[in-house]
């Protein structure tokens, strides 16, 4: 699927993505997963081809053919895995939309939720120039969403913040470096604080929580992890030793809507809010993501965002919409609330397999 717009991160540009699907099929009920590992191992060691083989060997060998009454028996039964998380959320998550349509209760239902709109941000990539970023900007305002998500990386940070700030002094804005800086800009780091940014995302390395606890002292400004929390049990060590303040729960890199949920109950008993972070996904998981953004804790706005800012079309009916007010309202439906447009799927589809017990 092309991107509506490339999308720039300190690990590189994606244009396109190539989306791994899973379609569980049982009982007559159908229901779906996206696997949001990316085309190349840059964000974490996943990529959507090392999760076709840990689905096809050993998760979906794992699972069928076992009577399975809820989403959340499957991390049981995938434990013996290590990692391979993406991978893992895709069935999980496809279970657990199957139990919601079967028990005909919408999915943020089955997931405790409770708001019945969601905050949204946006998420802007680096872009070709300052005035680029300055236009994509002024346009996200202008449709209504709450808070601004710049990416950031070594020079293309203190000047961007600097115009953006000149130009819009008040709105919430973040910036994510996607683990672009190392200890040595500790000094350049701390010179964020002058722009009153509402966090920052995931400063240094991918699995690193000592330094950041380090930076995190030396920091006015909120430390947001993404990457390097993986488990409830990182949240629990992230915040016990200071390495961040806020948390962007994704539930593709935490292996489920089950972990999700721990990670946002964990970061609620500490007094710590939780985002939903994207991963340009498509519908399928755009809508899990608002799903689970209506639990309590997802209290600051987060990166999910309507389908127009991703796709030209997108494979779900009718497409993600965002109010002038910035929010996703959820549906009353069973299951995801959404038609997954099977036969548009089936056009893009350029690999399939089938598994049976
Ligand atoms: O770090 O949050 C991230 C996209 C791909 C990989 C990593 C990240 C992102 C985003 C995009 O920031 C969020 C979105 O889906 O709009
Ligand atoms: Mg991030």
């Amino acid at each position: 699927m092309p991107l509506v717009h490339f999308f720039e991160t300190s690990f590189g540009r994606t244009t396109q993505r190539r989306i791994l699907l899973i379609k569980a099929q049982f009982d007559g009920i159908s229901s779906w997963g996206e696997c949001v590992a990316g085309e190349h191992p840059y964000y974490s060691e996943e990529s959507i081809d090392t999760a076709w083989y840990a689905i096809e060997k050993e998760l979906a060998p794992a699972i069928l053919g076992k009577n399975i009454e809820q989403g959340t028996e499957c991390q049981a039964h995938f434990a013996r895995v290590r990692g391979h998380r993406m991978a893992k959320a895709a069935l999980e998550n496809a279970l657990w939309d199957a139990e919601a349509t079967a028990k005909r209760i919408p999915l943020w239902r089955l997931l405790g939720g409770q708001r019945k709109e969601i905050p949204c941000g946006v998420s802007i990539g680096i872009q070709d120039s300052p005035e680029q970023l300055l236009d994509k900007i002024a346009a996200e305002l202008d449709a209504g969403y709450q808070r601004i998500k710049v990416k950031c990386k070594p020079g293309w940070d203190l000047e961007i913040f600097k115009r953006i700030r000149a130009r819009w002094p008040d709105i919430l804005l973040s910036c994510d470096a996607n683990s672009a800086y190392r200890i040595e800009d500790f000094p350049l780091l701390q010179e964020f604080d002058q722009f009153n940014l509402l966090m920052i995302e995931q400063p240094l390395w991918h699995d690193d929580f000592y330094f950041h606890s380090r930076l995190q002292k030396v920091l006015r400004t909120r430390i947001c992890l993404d990457e390097a929390i993986r488990t409830a049990r990182d949240a629990r060590a992230a915040i016990d030793l200071g390495s961040c303040k806020i948390i962007n729960v994704k539930v593709g890199r935490v292996g489920g809507f089950s972990e999700a949920r721990e990670i946002h109950d964990v970061a609620q008993q500490h007094g710590l809010p939780v985002w939903c972070g994207g991963m340009l996904e498509s519908g399928i998981g755009r809508m899990h993501n608002v799903a689970l953004s209506t639990l309590p804790n997802f209290s600051m706005p987060g990166d999910v965002s309507a389908s127009s800012r991703y796709w030209k079309e997108d494979i779900i009916e009718p497409a993600v919409e965002v109010s002038k007010k910035g929010t996703i309202s959820v549906k009353d439906e069973p299951g995801m609330g959404y038609t997954v447009r099977e036969d548009l799927i089936e056009k893009l589809t350029v690999r399939q397999l089938t598994l049976k017990m």
